[in-house]
């Protein structure tokens, strides 16, 4: 900041506009300081990121893009189904509406990013939790190529299911480090979702990886 505050004022002194000189001697020598104040005041408001709009995406590319669609559903009772982890996080809502537990498996890259979240909304709205209502998907849900089917997609809204939140929450979703966050909607069953690169990512983004497991295996569901 010091360096900005340095090199603003020079550019603000050196641009003095022509009629500085008629001005009153201490008023002259505090305009490099007031255009500094104003220009610094614009930086600071620029960095403030603004919440998200409807239908917004971060980053602005298409989600196959950046993560990478699902090109195999995971299903029970195989390997890639016991790679996903079951968040048992406390400060998560899960909606569970199919009372299977599939809204709290995940892969743990997901699962890092929900657990970064949930202290970020809790400490935004007082009394309100993160709230999952889809993460992996079973029932097919979701269009073919989905997130949810690899569990690395998610929906979230705020526990008290206020749609004024969700641009917020979609900011809050991008602080937290998700991969790719999109506000999908806010009528009917408004949320915003959010999904993850395949961990360690696959060096060609394809469906299958060579990698080595991840760090946490999940127990039955
Ligand atoms: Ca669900
Ligand atoms: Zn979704």
């Amino acid at each position: 900041m010091n360096f900005i505050l340095i090199t603003t004022q020079s550019a603000a002194a050196a641009r003095l506009p022509a009629w500085a000189p008629f001005l009153p001697r201490g008023l002259r020598y505090a305009l490099p300081l007031i255009l500094s104040a104003f220009v610094i005041g614009s930086l600071c408001d620029a960095q403030a990121a603004p919440d998200l709009k409807l239908h917004e995406k971060v980053p602005n590319q298409a989600e196959k893009d950046v993560v990478g669609l699902t090109t195999k559903k995971i299903v029970r009772g195989t390997p890639e189904f016991a790679l996903l982890v079951k968040n048992m996080n406390a400060d998560v809502v899960f909606k569970d509406e199919e009372k299977t537990g599939a809204d709290r498996m995940m892969s743990s890259r997901m699962k890092g990013f929900v657990d970064a979240l949930a202290p970020l909304v809790k400490a935004e709205w007082a009394g309100v939790k993160l709230r999952i209502t889809e993460a992996w998907d079973e029932d097919n849900e979701h269009s073919g190529s989905s997130t949810h089917y690899e569990g690395r997609g998610a929906d979230i809204t705020a526990s008290d299911m206020d749609k004024a939140k969700l641009g917020r929450l979609g900011r809050l979703a991008v602080d937290a480090g998700f991969d790719w966050v999109f506000f999908e909607n806010n009528t009917g069953a408004a949320h915003v979702h959010v999904s993850v690169k395949r961990e360690p990512p696959a060096p060609d983004d394809g469906a299958s990886s060579s990698a080595p497991p991840p760090i946490q295996k999940s127990g039955q569901n």
